[in-house]
């Protein structure tokens, strides 16, 4: 009996541990800001950045996101154009889109906005 109750709190005590541990390693990954999608979110090819690209097509990314995810807070500008230019769609704070429509496999450049 005693043996038994120890071996239920040692369990007990492993799976607290384990969820700290778990919880540590969640708070301390950094999601990145934007992911872009060749094909859809979390299927194809991917672009991950935290700061604006003037020029997609240095990532080998040119006119290909055909889904974006935005994270941690802020809102995104996607253009059409390099150097933040021509037709543009605006995704975030915090929001996954899976069909970004008329820049479907068009978009050349990104940066954050207020
Ligand atoms: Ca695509």
């Amino acid at each position: 009996m005693l043996t038994k109750n120890f071996t239920v709190l040692a369990v007990l005590s492993a799976s607290l541990i384990s969820g700290a541990i778990h919880q540590t390693s969640v708070s301390a990954q950094s999601v990145p800001d934007v992911t872009l999608w060749d094909q859809q979110i979390g299927r194809g090819a991917s672009f991950k950045t935290n700061k604006a690209v003037a020029d997609l097509s240095k990532y080998g990314f040119n006119d290909k996101a055909s889904a974006i995810q935005v994270n941690n807070g802020q809102k995104w500008r996607f253009y059409a154009g390099k150097n933040f230019t021509g037709e543009y769609i605006d995704v975030g704070p915090d929001e996954a889109v899976g069909s970004i429509g008329r820049l479907n496999n068009r978009i050349s450049s990104l940066k954050a906005i207020n």
